[in-house]
């Protein structure tokens, strides 16, 4: 059987006017009290954590530069959850997804081509910079910034010849999307050939670092031979192997970008100009570490 339910206009009537007025007046008492204590508890000294400061590294994250606090009173939470509500200030991770050698090709290029290197290699695998200008650029790909304060001047040390030298100007560039890339460029002359460099970015930065922070890279013109990442290239030595590598090249127009290292001359092309260049630098050789 359905059940019988009194109409809306019945329930209103059971409850007069005069009564409900009491019961809100009746309640009064109570909601100025949930509020001072409610008001109190969100002021109080007991709440379990006010101040939280946030250590460098993290600070990035937030557009600041150093360290800063947060105020937790001040930091919402919705309806439902739990008092206990985490506040994750974890910093980023910073993550070093790649090293290269960068240089401008002209011509039909016209664009930056980067040699890649391997931060991982030493002694005869370690990449080698075959192009005429040397190394110029040194790019780092990141994955966050932590404290870009702390970078300070990126270095080049030479391990053939002794010393470092600091970088000439450089820059932290972000791409968005969480990838940032750290650029170090040096004058001409100041990173001579036949040497051999180690940039190390150990301890930069305020945070910890995943991938590898430090990467040797050889300053060999003409260095050329072989087919990366297969054995053999480069070995080190710049010989008739590396200009007969530049010869089986030889016109291809415009160079593919990963053949950016048989274009010695920078200018797009690969032709016999970059044969003699390599021919002329035969017989030089330096070891890495
Ligand atoms: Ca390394
Ligand atoms: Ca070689
Ligand atoms: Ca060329």
């Amino acid at each position: 059987m359905k059940a019988i339910r009194p109409p809306h206009s019945t329930i209103d009537k059971s409850i007069p006017a005069g009564k409900r007025l009491w019961a809100v007046i009746a309640l009064l008492p109570f909601c100025f009290w949930a509020f001072v204590t409610l008001a109190d508890f969100a002021d109080s000294d007991d709440f379990p954590v006010d101040l939280l400061t946030v250590p460098i590294g993290a600070a990035a994250d937030f557009g600041e530069s150093a360290d800063f606090s947060v105020d937790l009173r001040r930091v919402q939470r919705g309806w439902g959850d739990s008092p206990d509500f985490p506040v994750d200030l974890t910093p980023a991770d910073l993550a070093i997804t790649a090293w290269r050698s960068v240089l401008f090709h002209w011509g039909p290029i016209g664009d930056w081509l980067a040699i890649e290197l391997d931060p991982a290699a030493g002694g005869s695998s370690v990449v080698s910079e075959t192009r005429l200008d040397g190394i110029r650029r040194i790019e780092v790909d990141l994955t966050a910034i932590g404290d870009p304060a702390l970078v300070g001047t990126i270095e080049a040390e030479d391990l053939t010849n002794g010393g470092s030298i600091p970088a000439s100007w450089q820059e932290l560039a972000d791409n968005g999307g969480g990838s940032y890339t750290l650029a170090a460029e040096w004058l001409p002359g100041l990173l001579p050939d036949q040497a051999c460099y180690r940039i190390d970015l150990t301890g930069r930065f305020g945070c910890p670092i995943t991938g590898d922070p430090d990467c040797l890279v050889r300053a060999l013109i003409g260095d050329t031979s072989g087919n990366p990442p297969a054995p053999g290239y480069p070995d080190g030595f710049t010989n008739l192997i590396d200009a007969n590598a530049v010869y089986n090249l030889n016109s291809v127009v415009p160079i593919p970008p990963e053949r950016a290292r048989f274009d010695l001359n920078t200018d797009g092309v690969v032709n016999l100009i970059d044969y003699n260049a390599v021919y002329n630098f035969n017989g030089n050789s330096v070891s890495c570490p």
